[in-house]
């Protein structure tokens, strides 16, 4: 496959949408920078000393670690500069960020997790950043009201996450299908190297916490149930994986195939994860690669958050495997 660069590909394998404006290509260019700079210093925690935690606790509750820190300073600094963007949200920011009238604004609208998984960073094991692009509603001017930010995920631009692994993946997707890149560091460029991806029909890998079983509900049990007992594709039993960072048990199950659970508890009665900056990213990118994404009972991208840190629960994978659990969960209802 011959070298082609996320920009190529934008500009020559994307119908002229509107988001191949150059704007949304700046925006692109200036995110790719910022998972280029995170890529670099994760790579190198290990050796300046910037693993562990900060010992500050953030809006979810949850320990700072250093990295987190640093990948959020990068993602800030470097967007409210891109001149593409009226506002951000960020899962270590307990605020919407609105750039400040010194940058160039544009009409896109930013949210990301700057570094989720990062509670693996010591272990040494897969994180990611995931992305939503919107587009602030048409003809708003002056200050960026949270309400604009506030949208279902049908409407995003774009979505999608740089995966920090073995090798660091760039996948996406404007609405035209889903793409991977994958960096090259010889020549500092992510190079097309998953074009088109799908996701397949039915998989034979199930993922999710069991280690939760005890604050189930009894339809959650019989959703778990379900894939320790029904034959995958090739009659054999699903496998059980979880890393416990959601971007590598996405980017698994979307190469792959099968489902990630995290399913509402006694204790997180909105499951963990967020809807505006994971559910909702990777439920578009899920549905753009033939997948489904789900809260159990309906779309993820029609559910509209009601706050900024909505937490959501989450079903997303082969498209067989979420309307298993949809049924499941109907009989219950
Ligand atoms: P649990 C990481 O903290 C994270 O937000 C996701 O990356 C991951 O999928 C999930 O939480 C793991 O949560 O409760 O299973 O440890």
């Amino acid at each position: 496959m011959a070298d082609i660069t996320v920009t190529e590909y934008l500009l020559l394998h994307q119908k002229q949408s509107p988001h191949a404006t150059g704007q949304f290509t700046g925006l692109l260019y200036d995110l790719i920078l910022s998972g280029k700079t995170i890529a670099r210093r994760i790579t190198k925690a290990g050796l300046l000393d910037i693993l562990g935690g900060t010992g500050e606790v953030n809006v979810q509750g949850e320990d700072v670690q250093k990295l987190d820190e640093i990948a959020n300073r990068i993602m800030i600094y470097r967007m409210e500069r891109c001149g593409a963007l009226c506002a951000m949200s960020s899962e270590e920011e307990p605020e919407l960020i609105r750039v400040r009238p010194e940058f160039p604004h544009g009409d896109y609208i930013l949210v990301f997790d700057p570094l989720d998984g990062s509670s693996n960073i010591d272990a040494n094991i897969n994180v990611g950043t995931i992305f939503s692009i919107l587009r602030r509603p048409d003809g708003n001017r002056g200050e960026v009201a949270l309400e604009e930010v506030l949208q279902q995920g049908v409407r995003q631009v774009a979505a999608g996450y740089i995966l920090y692994g073995p090798a660091t993946m760039l996948v996406f997707s404007t609405g035209q299908g889903v793409h991977g890149f994958t960096l090259d560091p010889g020549v500092g460029e992510f190079l097309l190297s998953h074009p088109d991806m799908r996701i397949p029909q039915q998989g034979h890998v199930y993922s999710v916490n069991e280690g939760n079983w005890k604050n189930w509900s009894a339809a959650t049990r019989d959703v778990i149930d379900w894939f320790h007992n029904c034959p995958s594709p090739t009659g054999s039993p699903y496998s059980s994986r979880y890393v416990g960072s959601l971007v590598a048990d996405f980017h698994r199950t979307l190469i792959y195939g099968g489902i990630y659970m995290y399913p509402p508890d006694a204790k997180k009665p909105d499951g963990k994860l967020r809807l505006l900056c994971e559910a909702s990213p990777l439920a578009f990118l899920a549905e753009q690669a033939g997948g489904k994404a789900s809260d159990g009972m309906g779309r993820i991208l029609e559910r509209k958050p009601d706050k900024l840190h909505a937490r959501m629960p989450l079903f997303i994978g082969s498209a067989d495997d979420v309307t298993a659990v949809e049924t499941i969960y109907a009989k219950h209802a």
